[in-house]
């Protein structure tokens, strides 16, 4: 039987803006207060997610959430009619208002953490939405994330779905983010690696100024609902320093793929013996690609994003790497992966996208996406409104063109407007991707 990698892109959402809302993250508190391009933002994301299918990959999509998320202000005590509500929280509490309204639920590799059928006990496919505590505007995703991937992956004769874990920081688990797997072949069993930032309540190892949003204890909370093995489990502990520097995530110093692990030389804490564990469960065949602090440096890596790159197997079993065109601007980093073509590695190509409105608030090509690997009988199960084809594209993009602004300030977010406008969109949408009524507002 084939299988295969699917990627599903988060949609950009009509609330796309900057409004600062995550520490620890460089680009976000850069563009802080600056006025986005929603419509921009979501045509850069789904013409990338086109170019990819174009590349002959299996391409599909997840819907935004709906914004600003009336039911968590109404959870906090907001009440009255919507449009009260969002005029209370705009006086009352407005960094409460712009929490609730981010779009953030774009970066779908912090969606949950996926375990392919051929890892896991029961020879299913396993789900766990992340419950993304660490961010205030993120910890309100993990429910609406379920539901939607219930309402994809729904055969439950290849799809299981577990709750997302405790929301406390002893938990804290950013989904796919945090998490790679490797394999030979898709199909077969593989390593799956989690990255963590800290031991829960351990305080000699975790870095000192910026948050280390992932757990090991959540790892392994993960790890032991998704039916894994020890065999096919590795633990790696990000480096507390890179973190300080602005790694809020592992996939934004690393990135990995089938036989091929492509990473910075300060990327994890004990670099040296973990990945020769890795190696080990790799059976010595693991393509260990590592990019020296002298040839990029850690902050080049996070203002180009250098390692958030999609990392793809062509069908000649070479790879491609995704980069966004911030790294095509940068000259080191342009010549360090004209160099990196030259090594004798199975990555052959860089393919370059603009993704700049969601570079702005610190989401790359590799975090617009959640990966599932699927067999041929998995795929055909999966609701065909997520796949995108050719068709889907266009009408997405009219649906874009339609109801996006081109211009949102932290300001507008207040506007009465801007609620209608949303739920009239992602109604429309929920038809488009045939979901059924997955938002709370569908429910009245
Ligand atoms: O969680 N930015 C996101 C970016 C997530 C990137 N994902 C991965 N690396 N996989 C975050 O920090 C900024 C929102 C704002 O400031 O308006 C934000 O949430």
């Amino acid at each position: 039987m084939t299988y295969r990698e699917a990627n599903f892109d988060g949609l950009v959402g009509p609330t796309h803006n900057y409004a600062g809302l995550s520490f620890g993250n460089v680009a976000s508190q850069q563009h802080a207060a600056q006025p986005s391009n929603p419509k921009a933002a979501a045509q850069q994301g789904l013409a990338k997610a086109k170019l990819l299918a174009d590349m002959g990959f299996t391409q599909g999509i997840l819907p935004p959430h709906d914004r600003p998320d009336i039911t968590t202000l109404r959870r906090i005590g907001f009440s009255g009619s919507d449009n009260m509500v969002l005029q209370q929280v705009a006086h009352d509490a407005p960094t409460l208002l712009n929490s609730c309204s981010s779009a953030s639920c774009m970066w779908t590799a912090n969606a949950a953490t996926v375990s392919p059928s051929a890892d896991t006990l029961d020879g299913k496919v396993h789900f766990t939405p992340a419950n993304l505590v660490d961010r205030l505007h993120r910890s309100i995703e993990p429910a609406q994330t379920g539901r939607i991937l219930k309402a994809i992956f729904a055969d439950k004769q290849f799809f299981t779905h577990h709750q997302h874990l405790p929301e406390h920081s002893f938990f804290g688990d950013e989904g796919a983010a945090n998490h790679t797997r490797l394999c030979h072949h898709y199909g077969e069993t593989g390593v799956e690696l989690f990255v963590y930032g800290k031991q829960a309540n351990q305080s000699h190892t975790v870095p000192s100024h910026y948050p280390a949003r992932q757990t090991l204890e959540a790892c392994q909370a993960v790890a032991r609902l998704h039916g894994l093995t020890q065999d096919n489990t590795l633990f790696m502990q990000q480096n507390p320093t890179v973190i300080d520097q602005g790694v809020f995530h592992n996939d934004v110093i690393a990135v990995g793929n089938q036989n091929v692990l492509f990473y910075h030389q300060q990327a994890f804490a004990n670099q040296q013996a973990d990945l020769q564990k890795l190696q080990e469960k790799m059976h010595g065949q693991l393509h260990l690609i590592e990019v020296p602090q002298d040839a990029i440096s850690v902050n080049d890596a996070i203002s180009t994003y250098l390692f958030n790159t999609q990392l793809l197997t062509l069908s000649d079993n070479n790879m491609v790497l995704i980069a966004p065109t911030n790294c095509e601007q940068h000259a080191g980093v342009k010549a360090y992966l004209d160099h990196l073509l030259q090594l004798d590695t199975p990555i052959r190509a860089v393919q370059y996208v603009d993704v700049k409105q969601s570079m702005q608030n610190g989401g790359g090509p590799a975090c617009l996406r959640l990966r599932v690997e699927l067999s041929e009988q998995e795929l055909a199960a999966v609701n065909p409104g997520a796949l995108l084809t050719t068709e889907r594209y266009h009408t997405l993009m009219q649906w874009i063109d339609r109801h996006y602004r081109d211009r949102l300030t932290v300001a507008d977010l207040a506007d009465p407007q801007l609620l209608i406008e949303s739920r009239t969109a992602l109604d429309e949408l929920s038809q488009i991707m045939q979901l059924g009524n997955i938002y709370p507002f569908q429910q009245n």
